[in-house]
């Protein structure tokens, strides 16, 4: 039946996506006339992309209509990937390459007298997330809706994103809020009447059948946000759902009407911080209170909203499982699991036992470093006091599971004390990743390397337990539309031109850039290629000059370590290089010197703002840049940059224009590393340890094309062991690394007291083996040099890597995902 007046009336109103550009300038200009209640006198670039972008919109909007509806109606199984972050980016571009429109915008907008590109430039990055882990949920909603998935996202709208980075004239990293959405942000839409209710506090009583009643505290509302997610050149338009917090009820009523206005808004504003800002730490740990009530505002909003669209398809409770699977990104969602124990045994009043069964098929798991530091552990006070429900029933979950292990492994205690969910001492602490791990049916890491870490080390005890099936790996991957067509257009239509294929196929299927390699040695298209990247170093240099008012030698090498700042990632390793290198120039002859290689080093990256060895880091190489960008006798030959404000806009101008780039990691300390992926699928060949996802590219492209050097993994354990026990003098280990360190604590770069903390690490425990590296990271980077001065061969060396890049598409990693974990199906929206 038709719910309301005539049928056909409404299908006619039906707006489809009008690609002609006629359509599209009367779109455009409709938004600036009602929209943005402006004229074309007045509007300027910023209003030119709101209307551009709230016309793209419209598009969206129908697309994302049609897709909800059908799947809707098709009830299929459906997949959640839970993330804290999602680093999208900017949307416009994107929108525009996926709904197959830049070239008619293009026209459009400069009938209307605007440039595109200016257009884009005005929208400010979506930066709700620190790096890989919130990059990786953005390439997985790409890839989810292109390969016509039906999966959402369900994350936090966090008033403030990653904090702007400014560099003080003394090298100093400050932070900045970002205010995102000041400008109104287009791209999604409210859903104000989706809310959703969040305890917190309280108390809760325990009924029979393991049943409990969790009452009072304090409750907030979550109101939805809807970003739509379009698939590259399909109709299918994903969701990803954000929340915000907001008070239950507007303001304390009784304080307001005594009087006492500031009681009155208290609440409220406590409401509202829930969502307030990002936690800006990258691989660490912070256990603040407002940290976990974020996590469980989010997981409860999120599990309700699928709860109840379960339940709208009619389909009995046991089958939950068939119908829903949830990717845990991270433990930052783990309170999803006894979340859904809540509403099984609680609410839906189903036996604890089935309810088990059923959120142990639901739940997947990925984990994302073997770093202690970044394993969450939650004081059971904090955790009692502001989830008490939860509490209990993580107590009784821990249990069971000791219990069955006991059974299984009998005697052995101090087994069951590493498997335990809870962390015995003063205080008691839950340790998220067991409990994640317990209540999922699969176990995953992100690279082939760390997902054996995961096995042998996190995780071994639960191996021992369920048997290996149940850790496997998913290799990390990019989506080439945004890493490739996107942000290398130049690139992408050399690649067109010669595939002989269209785009649209190429940038579905990735391993078709293997039909690069027959070219790799064709002088007219190396000639091409270099001519591209070429170009691509003029579009940075030009940046920088912006930027910074210098000049920079697009002949050099342009040498790139884009990352957030930590000591894993060891951009000490490079700036200490960059030092050994400026020596060895300065003690060189200019005769001697004219036979170098120019290089430019280009550094860019956040830390943490407590994170003070990073952020000693950072005014290093800001200090060091400033020596030798100024010296006559060098500059030619060697010169570097540290960029504020890193960001996947600035990544989409750095990369391509990369020669080289360093994945540095000491082994086994980087779980995958994705931008790796994106460097190398631009042509820009890696120096790297044997770590990460850097060994299967260099499986893929060959080792012949990829600079690798120190330590391997098995050995780290040892030499950490040795530095501790038995160490030896970094003048003795490693003369030419003492002598760098000894220039700068001389005050070669500014006074060198202020470095010490910092060349401390170093000198004394290193724990990330700096000192057992540099030998073989300074030869690697000879290497490079040999290399590079073999122009053709380097250019061939570029051109296989980009064609075998192919197994790093995220789509080929979210339709594992699919196949493997979720067991969802591919549906086509006619
Ligand atoms: C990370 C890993 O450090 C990084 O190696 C990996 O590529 C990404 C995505 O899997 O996840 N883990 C983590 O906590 N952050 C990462 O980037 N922030």
């Amino acid at each position: 039946i038709w719910p309301r007046g005539d049928e056909k009336t409404w299908k006619e109103g039906i707006r489809g996506v009008d690609s002609d550009v006629p359509s599209i300038t009367k779109s455009i200009v409709n938004h600036v006339q009602t929209s943005l209640a402006r004229q074309a006198y007045n509007v300027d670039n910023v209003g030119a992309y709101q209307a551009v972008a709230l016309s793209v919109r419209d598009d969206l909007i129908a697309n994302w209509n049609e897709t909800q509806l059908y799947t809707t109606n098709k009830t299929p199984k459906r997949a959640y990937y839970l993330s804290l972050e999602f680093l999208m980016g900017r949307t416009l571009d994107n929108a525009l390459l996926n709904l197959g429109l830049k070239q008619k915008y293009n026209e459009g907008v400069e009938k209307l007298g605007f440039n595109l590109e200016d257009i884009v430039d005005c929208e400010r990055d979506a930066a709700l997330g620190n790096g890989g882990l919130g990059r990786l949920a953005a390439c997985y909603l790409d890839s989810s809706a292109t390969q016509e998935l039906p999966v959402w996202g369900y994350g936090l709208r966090y008033k403030y994103g990653i904090f702007q980075q400014l560099i003080a004239p003394d090298g100093s990293q400050l932070e900045a809020p970002d205010p995102w959405l000041n400008n109104q942000n287009p791209w999604e839409l409210p859903r104000l009447d989706v809310t959703i209710e969040v305890r917190f506090y309280g108390h809760a009583e325990r009924l029979d059948k393991g049943k409990a009643i969790w009452s009072g505290g304090q409750e907030v509302l979550a109101v939805a946000y809807d970003v739509m997610i379009p698939g590259y050149h399909t109709k299918n338009t994903n969701n990803l759902r954000l929340w915000e917090s907001k008070p239950k009820r507007g303001f304390d009523l009784d304080s307001f009407n005594a009087g006492d206005y500031d009681r009155a808004v208290a609440s409220s504003t406590s409401a509202e911080n829930i969502t307030s800002v990002l936690y800006p730490n990258d691989n660490t740990y912070i256990g603040k209170e407002l940290r976990l009530k974020q996590q469980y505002f989010w997981t409860a909003a999120s599990l309700s909203d699928i709860m109840r669209r379960f339940k709208n398809t009619g389909k009995n409770i046991s089958e939950f499982p068939d119908f829903v699977a949830i990717q845990l990104n991270d433990t930052h969602p783990t309170l999803a699991v006894p979340e859904l124990m809540r509403l099984l045994v609680d609410e839906e009043d189903v036996p604890w036992d089935k309810a088990w069964k059923i959120v142990t098929n639901t739940f997947f798991f990925t984990n994302h470093t073997v770093l202690p530091e970044a394993l969450e552990k939650w004081p059971v006070p904090l955790m009692q006091n502001l989830l008490p429900r939860h509490m209990q029933i993580i107590f009784d979950i821990n249990l069971q599971f000791l219990q069955s292990v006991e059974r299984k492994f009998p005697g052995d205690r101090d087994r069951l004390a590493r498997m335990s969910i809870i962390q015995e001492g003063t205080p008691q602490y839950v340790r998220m990743a067991n409990l994640a791990c317990i209540g999922s049916r699969k176990v995953n890491g992100v690279a082939e390397l760390h997902s054996e870490l995961v096995r042998t080390t996190i995780m071994k005890d639960f191996v021992d337990y369920y048997g290996v099936s149940k850790f496997q790996n998913v290799t990390n991957g990019i989506t080439p539309r945004r890493w490739l067509d996107q942000c290398n257009p130049l690139l992408s239509d050399l690649i067109t031109e010669t595939l002989k294929i269209k785009k649209e196929v190429w940038l579905r299927d990735l391993y078709k850039l293997e039909g690069l390699l027959k070219f790799a040695d064709d002088p007219t298209f190396q000639k091409k290629w270099a001519a591209v990247k070429q170009s691509n170093k003029e579009r940075l240099a030009h940046h920088v000059e912006t930027q910074f008012g210098i000049k920079v030698n697009t002949s050099a090498m342009f040498d790139v370590q884009v990352k957030r700042l930590h000591e894993y990632k060891r951009q000490t390793l490079n700036i200490l290089g960059v030092v050994h290198r400026y020596l060895t120039l300065k003690a060189m002859s200019p005769a001697e010197r004219k036979k170098v290689n120019p290089r430019v080093v280009f550094f860019a990256g956040k830390a943490a703002p407590g994170y003070y060895i990073a952020k000693l880091t950072i005014k290093l190489i800001v200090n060091v840049a400033r020596v030798i960008n100024e010296d006559p006798d060098t500059k030619e030959y060697l010169s570097m940059f540290f960029l504020p404000d890193y960001s996947v806009s600035l990544a989409e101008i750095l990369i391509p224009a990369s020669e080289v780039s360093q994945h540095i990691s000491t082994a086994g300390t980087e779980a995958s590393g994705t931008s790796n992926m994106k460097f190398c699928l631009n042509g820009g060949l890696l120096l790297g340890t044997v770590d990460g996802a850097n060994i299967e590219i260099a499986e893929e492209v060959g080792e012949s094309n990829v600079f690798f050097f120190g330590h391997l993994t098995p050995a780290v354990e040892e030499l950490r062991y040795k530095h501790t026990y038995h160490p030896v003098p970094v003048e003795e280990k490693c003369p030419p690394l003492a002598k760098v360190l000894n220039e700068i604590s001389s005050g070669r770069f500014g006074d060198g007291s202020v470095y010490e903390p910092l060349l401390n690490t170093i000198r004394q425990v290193d724990y990330y083996l700096v000192t057992e590296d540099f030998d073989s990271y300074i030869r690697a980077l000879e290497m490079v040099d040999t290399a590079y001065q073999d122009r053709n061969g380097w250019i061939k060396k570029s051109i296989c890597t980009t064609a075998k890049m192919g197994k790093f598409s995220s789509d080929r990693a979210i339709m594992n995902y699919a196949e493997e974990y979720w067991n969802i199906e591919q549906i086509k929206v006619p």
